[in-house]
């Protein structure tokens, strides 16, 4: 390829303004976030002192002084409607969670990575979203997946081992459960810098673990997300280990959300137990972005209750006195205190709520206990739009063998019909 003169010395001068660009945006925030708040754009980037904690653990609200907000962050309670929509949401994860768990046992299901103890980060990541805004979910996220309205048994069709997935991204906004570690983040920010080129009003929020931000892609894609200035939410739920690899191993940084300002972005950290914190800090998070301030990152502290997945024993690297801790930090529990102290929530309510749970179960065990018969030449579509010679290959290898197979089995037949 040959580049001529002209066009490059137009490249120059469209880098020359684009960095200027860069150079004024920065200013402009900078003044606004003093303006705003009366602070410094790097104390705004800077996480508070303090996760944010509105409800304690024993499910009381915590004065406002005490709930780890500063200038710069300060987060507005959630309505009580948005919190007990997002309560319902919270039963029926949970039961989810332990419905999909016994399929596994069952043999219904292959692999299932339980987000036990994490529902709060599962409902508010999805609730905290307008209809038109995108989710992008890791392999453990299939509860907030069906937050956002997926069908349940369309949501966990991939956990079956037999599908590639069982939803379309495009119905609601949300894409692949990706398994590949960060991957999403980087489908995440090409989403949004597609729809900030095209003048569409979306956010978009991309979900990973604690492992995952030691990832090149984690640094990729917060990167291109601050440079480019665009709406994207990076939700990492930090549940202390990734696999076997405890957090320590992982990052020294002072917090995971303070990797944020080394990128030029905003970063908070907040309870991932404490759904009103969770859903207050999403919620402005996600309004300031439309609004046009950025990327942010915000990290959840929280714990993976059970092990990795049903192919894992936790008991082998962490011990149980550290799960008991965290037992005691239960979101539901802390949850169910306060709305009840709060009139907000009854016998009643609550019975129904854990009628919608019961149903939800019932329909993933009905979905997911019928056998389905599928093509195993299926393994090779929708790989590549044009199969590679090693696909092909593979493809041919594995026809031969079922021929083989399939006369193999004739034979018998015939042979036992004599
Ligand atoms: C690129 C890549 N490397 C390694 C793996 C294997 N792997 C699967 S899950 C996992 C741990 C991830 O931990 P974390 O990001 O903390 O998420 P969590 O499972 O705790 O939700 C690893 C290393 C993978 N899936 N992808
Ligand atoms: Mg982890």
């Amino acid at each position: 390829m040959t580049i001529s003169a002209d066009h490059t010395a137009h490249e120059r001068e469209a880098s020359r303004s684009d960095a200027a660009e860069a150079v004024d945006e920065l200013v402009k925030q900078a003044e606004e976030v003093r303006r705003k708040f009366g602070i410094s754009l790097e104390d705004y980037m800077l996480p508070a002192h303090h996760q944010i904690q509105m409800v304690d653990p024993a499910g009381r609200m915590k004065a406002k002084e005490e709930q780890g907000t500063e200038p710069g962050h300060e987060y507005p309670t959630p309505g009580d409607d948005e919190l007990l929509a997002a309560y319902e949401q919270l039963v029926v994860g949970r039961r989810v969670n332990d419905q999909n768990s016994a399929l596994v046992r069952q043999g219904r299901m292959a692999v299932y990575p339980s987000s036990h103890g994490q529902e709060a980060c599962q409902v508010a990541a999805a609730m905290c979203l307008r209809e038109g805004d995108w989710l992008f979910p890791t392999y453990r996220d299939a509860v907030a997946v069906m937050s956002r309205g997926v069908d349940p048994v369309q949501a966990m069709t991939i956990f079956r081992g037999d599908w590639h997935g069982g939803y379309d991204p495009h119905e609601h906004h949300v894409g692949i459960q990706c398994t590949p570690l960060t991957t999403q983040l980087l489908h995440a920010v090409g989403v949004a810098h597609a729809a900030k080129l095209r003048g569409e009003d979306i956010v978009v929020l991309a979900m990973c673990g604690d492992g995952a931000t030691s990832e090149g892609d984690f640094h990729e894609a917060l990167n291109f997300a601050a440079v480019f200035h665009l709406p994207v939410i990076f939700f990492v739920q930090n549940n202390k280990y990734a696999i076997s690899v405890p957090l320590s191993h992982q990052s020294v940084a002072p917090s995971l959300a303070h990797k944020a300002v080394g990128y030029g972005m905003a970063g908070e950290r907040v309870d991932g137990n404490d759904l009103v914190a969770l859903l207050a800090v999403l919620d402005r998070g996600v309004k300031l972005a439309r609004e046009g301030s950025g990327p942010l990152l915000v990290e959840a502290n929280t714990y993976r209750m059970q092990a990795h997945t049903n192919a894992d024993d936790a008991t082998r690297y962490r011990p149980d006195s550290e799960v008991a801790e965290w037992m005691a930090k239960d979101p539901i529990s802390r949850m169910k205190t306060y709305l009840t102290s709060q009139g907000l929530l009854d016998e009643d309510r609550e019975a129904k709520i854990a009628e919608h749970a019961e149903q939800v179960a019932m329909q993933l065990r009905e979905g997911l206990g019928v056998d389905v018969s599928v093509d195993p030449q299926d393994l090779f579509s929708f790989v590549f739009s044009k199969p590679t010679p090693q696909l092909r290959e593979q493809s041919a290898l594995l026809a031969d063998e079922l021929a083989r197979d399939a006369s193999a089995t004739g034979a018998n037949t015939e042979e036992a019909g004599k």
